[in-house]
């Protein structure tokens, strides 16, 4: 090469290379980065081998991921060049979510630094991404030195409203002095029941009830906190309150439960790292002392909270206070057989205020009206003379007379009390109890004074997760419908799925969550909340491979139910499906192998026997039973096959063939069995009550051969049509309805069953006034008052389940495969609606689709995130034009029509925006 052609060739390499950097520069780097179930930087996190995931920016440059590269190491410094504990170095892989950690082994108290990049689809390397970081909790109970410690309440002998023992709740303190000066303070803590904690007078958090509700018997979640600035060199105190909580309190019905319950306790490890490097240990021990004469006398879930302020012990967690007359704690050592384990989801915290409305006066007392049901606490500020004592009760609704319903309560007292010690505006909120209402009564307050709005706001507590998805449309009542699923969601998220937030029971009935699980994971980002709580029903799964009615299982009755242990095959899958984790998969797999296996016991030629709460709370009953109409053996074995199959597809999606072959041939065989025990050659129900969940149960599981399919929906139709086109369906039936009706081309029909006003429907409880979803389809009617049923909650979550149906038909967004990686957008357009819109973040990014039917025309906005793609269809006369962001349709890289039929157009379409318009 002569020094003219290597001049050339340089300067062509170097045009080349700024080129390329260009280009670099413009491919951003990685963002919304997330560890495991979706935790962004966890403190005293749960999981040592952590999956990895991270979205690709909206850019026009780019559209899908080639390869990546995560960094992880013990500093930031080491960040990205010298990796200590892992560098997965560059693999060519489109997946960017839930990448396993691959590197060197994990401890409990590590710290640990990430980085990801990315490679787009021409290759080009993105930026690093910021640094993230989690840190583990104490993982195994040998890395406790503490002990439980708590004061022997029960022997107080205080008796509660049902006979049950109360435990007054403890104050616990100690005082500890440092030579030196911290750097910094982990808090490692838990209860038997629910605590709250402070050092030097301050509050190390605002969480709510922590640590939550596990199978406790098996297992009690630990909570971290960074106290590094809450520590003193020199003279420190900690103090704790423990109040009974779902571990010591009165739980479900079973008194023998309540009166076997073991005083409440607090374990906690302060870890102090010095700034000379050396390490120090403050534990939870037999030197800490306590009291029961603080102000809160009593605490209880369902009964509520009694405080009095004469009793106040200013300043008791600070140095200064004497506790001379406080009684040492007992002190036992931890047992292997209670795991203490990070928690894996969020604390419940205080997340909405909502203020009065309105408030009416009446005999004496005050009434606020919040105009929403809701779940939490009041937060008070209301004038008092001391020694007076205020009553604060609470209602979901008023009756006719303007007197508060709480019939519904059942046993559960639900009022507060507080003891004014001095005159003067009272600022107060209950801690360990929460209620579920819209309206709060006062009586006992300063009569010279008037009430007004600013005495009660709601604070509205659920576990701490943020909403992730919407719906809105044309129409105020579908609008009024989503916004009950929303609050319904709220109401009974609190740790657990509950089936109800008020009465006497806030259970974690896995029936309802079975129904609901779905819709919550659209509404909000709720993977962690789930994945906790399926880690309980395998805790709590009997020998014998049944799952209790509810989970935590409080009942200890050992009874199952068909419909309702499905939960632990029906939400993993779900799950999997919604996010494209096969870890819950792997997780559940077991149970739902030891699940179907009780299934099995309990059929004899597959025809099951199992039983249980059937097709729940269906409307009109022949027999005016709480279990509908429907065979309880049609829908045991209906379960049963679709267990088998999704234990089959999870199989199957897991790599286990073997198990695949064994468990689709196990649903064939049921499903066989079904169709000839339950149907008759044309397809209709015999023997059993023909029933339009029936129907419903062998079109959704596909249990039919396809000769008798075609004949059976037109048999649900016919029933359908019978009951003057209205749903007849409980809680087994309610969520098949809109699934079934879809996939059958009945898409009139089931708008009309949704947009019916009439008794039973879903507008139906609006029309009378509902703000979240009704545990009954007629719980109250302006004709004819509350149900005479005191099991009649005014916020159960259940038939919300219809919400799946609104964001992925109406408004048209949903998975194709697993994780959205592939995306349907598919609205289906109807009257009355002529608007609907829904968005969602995915696991790649957000994902929109907004439809209007304006002058003739179909408009579609959709929004489709990086390294996905979407199959779009939308509605069309097709023999007429077509726009596409205002021209002409043309196939492009970034769009291209697919499939054209006489009423519609399909695409397949990359990461970006698109605007199509069609003639309608
Ligand atoms: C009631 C609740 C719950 C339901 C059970 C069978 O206690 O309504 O929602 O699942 O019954």
């Amino acid at each position: 090469m002569n020094l003219k052609s290597s001049f050339y060739t340089v300067t062509f390499l170097t045009i080349l290379c700024l080129f390329v950097s260009c280009k670099q520069e413009h491919v951003s780097k990685p963002e919304g980065l997330i560890i495991s179930e979706g935790f962004k930087n966890p403190l005293g996190f749960y999981d040592a081998t952590p999956t990895f995931s991270w979205q690709l920016p909206v850019a026009t440059t780019i559209k899908s991921q080639k390869a990546y590269q995560i960094v992880v190491a013990s500093s930031e410094a080491l960040l990205p060049n010298n990796a200590d504990l892992w560098d997965s170095n560059k693999q060519e892989s489109i997946q960017s979510t839930f990448i396993q950690y691959a590197g060197k082994a994990l401890n409990s108290r590590q710290k640990v630094y990430w980085q990801v990049k990315y490679w787009n689809q021409d290759n080009v390397a993105s930026e690093w991404s910021a640094i993230n970081s989690f840190e583990l909790g104490l993982l195994n109970n040998s890395d406790w030195q503490a002990e439980w410690i708590g004061l022997p309440t029960k022997e107080e002998g205080v008796i509660g409203s049902q006979e049950n023992i109360i435990h007054r709740p403890q104050y616990l303190r100690k005082g500890f002095e440092l030579t030196k000066n911290v750097a910094s303070a982990r808090l490692y803590i838990t209860a038997k029941g629910v605590f709250d904690v402070a050092i030097n007078g301050q509050d190390v958090s605002d969480d709510v009830m922590p640590p939550g509700y596990t199978s406790y018997k098996k297992r009690i979640e630990t909570i971290t906190y960074n106290v590094s600035n809450l520590i003193n060199s020199g003279k420190n105190t900690i103090g704790v309150e423990v109040a009974a909580g779902w571990h010591s309190g009165r739980l479900g019905w079973m008194k023998s439960y309540w009166s076997d319950t073991e005083s409440p306790k607090i374990i906690c490890q302060l870890e102090l790292t010095m700034e000379d490097g050396s390490k120090e240990i403050i534990v939870s021990d037999a030197l800490w002392k306590g009291t029961t004469n603080g102000p809160i006398r009593l605490s209880e879930i369902y009964d509520g909270e009694t405080y009095d302020a004469n009793l106040e012990m200013p300043a008791w967690t600070t140095n200064t206070f004497d506790d001379k007359n406080w009684k040492p704690v007992n002190a036992f050592d931890i047992s292997n057989d209670i795991k203490l384990e990070p928690k894996r989801h969020t604390t419940v915290k205080s997340k909405i205020t909502l203020e009065t409305k309105e408030v009416v006066e009446k005999d004496g007392a005050a009434i606020f009206d919040l105009q929403q049901n809701m779940v939490g606490v009041p937060l008070l500020k209301v004038p008092m003379k001391k020694g007076e004592t205020l009553k604060i009760r609470f209602a979901e609704m008023l009756s006719p007379d303007g007197t508060f319903y709480t019939d519904n309560y059942r046993s559960a007292q639900s009022t507060d009390y507080y003891t004014a010690s001095e005159d003067g505006v009272v600022e107060w909120m209950p801690k360990f109890t929460f209620h579920g209402f819209r309206y709060v009564e006062l009586s006992g307050f300063d009569a010279s004074k008037t009430p007004s709005k600013d005495w009660v706001t709601g604070l509205v507590q659920y576990s701490d997760f943020e909403e992730n998805g919407t719906f809105t449309s044309s129409h105020e009542k579908l609008n009024q419908l989503q916004s009950n699923i929303v609050w319904g969601l709220r109401g009974n998220f609190f740790d657990i799925p509950t089936d109800c937030p008020q009465r006497d029971e806030r259970m974690g009935w896995t029936g309802d969550a079975q129904v609901f699980g779905p819709t919550a994971m659209f509404n909000a980002n709720v993977y962690k909340f789930w994945a906790s709580w399926l880690q309980s029903v395998r805790e709590s799964q009997y020998d014998n491979g049944g799952i209790p009615w509810v989970v935590p299982d409080v009942l200890y009755n050992n009874k199952v139910s068909a419909g309702w242990g499905d939960v632990c095959t029906i939400i993993p899958w779900k799950i999997y499906y919604r996010t494209g984790d096969k870890r819950i998969l792997e997780e559940n797999y077991e149970t739902m192998k030891g699940w179907v296996a009780y299934h099995q016991a309990k059929s004899k030629k597959f025809i099951s026997s199992m039983g249980g709460f059937a097709d729940w709370l269906q409307p009109l009953p022949a027999n005016g039973d709480n279990k509908g109409d429907t065979s309880h053996s049609l829908i045991g074995t209906a379960f049963f096959a679709h267990s088998a199959k999704l234990t089959a597809q999870t199989a199957q999606a897991l790599g286990k063939t073997e198990d695949y072959n064994t468990y689709n041939q196990l649903y064939k065989n049921v499903a066989n069995a079904f169709a000839e025990k339950f149907f008759d050659e044309k397809g209709k129900i015999k023997d059993v009550a023909e029933t339009q969940t029936s129907y419903l149960l062998a079109l959704a599981f596909d249990l039919l051969p396809e000769a008798k399919q075609a004949n059976a929906k037109q048999y649900l139709l016919e029933k359908i049509n019978e009951a003057d086109n209205h749903l007849r369906t409980g809680f087994l039936g309610t969520p098949l309805l809109s699934e079934v009706l879809d996939e059958t081309g009945e898409i009139d029909l089931m708008y009309k069953l949704l947009f019916n006003e009439t008794y039973p429907s879903w507008f139906y409880s609006i029309n009378q006034g509902a703000t979240t979803i009704w545990e009954r389809w007629n719980s109250y009617s302006k004709e004819e008052g509350f149900n005479p049923m005191n099991m009649n909650s005014l916020n159960h979550y259940a038939y919300g389940a219809i919400g799946e149906w609104m964001y992925e038909r109406i408004a048209g967004i949903a998975p194709l495969e697993p994780g959205y990686k592939k995306i349907s957008i598919a609205p289906q357009p109807n009257a009355p609606l002529n608007a609907a819109s829904a968005s969602y973040e995915t696991p790649y990014g957000k994902v929109t689709s907004s439809w209007k039917i304006e002058n003739n025309t179909f408009q579609l906005e959709t929004t489709i995130p990086p390294n996905t793609t979407a199959v779009i269809s939308i509605p069309a006369n097709t023999s007429e034009a077509l726009l596409l962001n205002g021209e002409t349709f043309k196939d492009n890289e970034h769009i291209k029509l697919t499939k054209t039929t006489a009423n519609s157009f399909e695409f397949l379409a990359q990461p970006g925006t698109y605007m199509l318009v069609s003639k309608f």
